[in-house]
């Protein structure tokens, strides 16, 4: 992906919304309203934007904050002292490399979901026996061209092999690679960041049993934030240089940029909490006084503090997530966590022998 320490997923990560349905689905009518922006990713946007401000509570998909603007912010987010997450995944990485390594032995061909940070796929390539692939799977073709370009030359002798497709749908994989009279090297899956906390519970299922079957015979490692301390989730997501805040209101700047909406960002305060009850974090932009917004020739009104719902963070607890595994059909293996219990990585072995 990009250089630093970013572990975030350019693919279509899950949406901000009370429902389990991706947003996708969502549609509206639009009649004698202005044509759609014509460049697919717009007109996506434009689309569930529409979609999103029509419904009640309104929300729109986080997978809208990453534009370029976004993604550098998101990269700020990663090395804010109070967000957590980034460093603690690395730090585990770095010093259970060997037993994560043996746990999935040698000879692998590794599916990445995401086009994620050098860094992080770098210490697993580091401690594997003979990793034979590395195939990244990311919506963006330009992140992940750049992320090739990065492994290849940190990594001369190995196989990257890019590949654009929302990893959130299926796809095909490249071929398998025949080990001289020895079977397949084994499909691995690396899903680091708690990306998984972005989807909603119903689509992190349907991932996770999307990928037990593509992984066949092999396994997934997967990086997830753990439930703790409301006060440590809330500075994480309300941190005190306001990254996070800027963050959450490119999603109106970008608007404005790209769809020409007159949204006025300094009229939306970043809004997030924590909310025990589901386990998540979630992120809302709030209307600070009544207002108007228009897009594509509609006009939609937000009351005084009447919320756009942008992002939730869902957090786990080890059992939950392991359960949650199961339901998709792979069998939990061993499971790291840091000495504070913020964050773990876990070994999820996936059913049947290899395709
Ligand atoms: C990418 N994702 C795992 C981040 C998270 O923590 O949910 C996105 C983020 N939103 C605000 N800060 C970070």
């Amino acid at each position: 992906m990009r250089s630093g320490p970013s572990d975030r997923s350019a693919s279509g990560i899950g949406a901000a919304t009370e429902r389990d349905r991706p947003q996708r689905h969502a549609h509206v009518a639009r009649g004698a309203h202005a044509p759609l922006p014509q460049d697919a990713q717009r007109s996506q946007f434009a689309t569930e934007l529409l979609a999103g401000l029509a419904r009640r509570p309104r929300s729109v998909s986080p997978k809208f904050f990453y534009d370029a603007t976004g993604s550098a912010l998101f990269d700020r987010i990663c090395e804010l002292p109070e967000y957590y997450p980034t460093r603690t995944e690395i730090s585990l990485l770095a010093e259970r490399a060997g037993e994560i390594a043996d746990c999935i032995g040698p000879d692998t061909d590794i599916v990445e979901f995401g086009a994620g940070s050098s860094r992080k796929i770098g210490l697993l390539l580091a401690a594997l026996q003979r990793p034979r692939r590395f195939v990244p799977v990311d919506i963006s073709g330009d992140y992940l061209q750049a992320a090739a370009r990065r492994l290849r030359d940190d990594w001369p002798g190995l196989d990257v092999h890019p590949l654009v497709a929302d990893f959130t749908r299926a796809f095909a994989l490249p071929p398998p690679i025949p080990l001289d009279g020895r079977g397949h090297a084994r499909r691995i899956g690396f899903f680091p960041g708690s990306s998984i906390g972005n989807f909603a519970p119903a689509e992190a299922l349907r991932f996770l049993r999307r990928a037990a079957r593509l992984l066949r015979g092999g396994g997934l490692l997967v990086g997830v934030d753990l439930v703790k301390d409301p006060a440590v989730l809330h500075a994480a997501y309300n941190d005190s240089q306001g990254v996070t805040a800027a963050f959450n209101r490119n999603l109106l700047e970008r608007a404005n940029r790209e769809l020409g909406t007159d949204f006025d960002p300094g009229r939306f305060a970043h809004y997030a909490f924590y909310e025990p009850v589901r386990q998540r974090i979630e992120m809302h932009l709030l209307s600070l006084a009544r207002q108007q917004v228009s897009l594509c020739g509609r006009r939609f009104e937000f009351a005084a503090g009447e919320t756009l719902h942008t992002e939730n963070s869902y957090k786990f607890t080890v059992d939950g997530f392991r359960a949650l595994a199961i339901r998709a059909g792979f069998a939990p293996g061993p499971v790291w966590l840091d000495r504070d219990g913020l964050f773990s990585v876990h070994w999820l072995q996936a059913p049947g022998a290899p395709s």
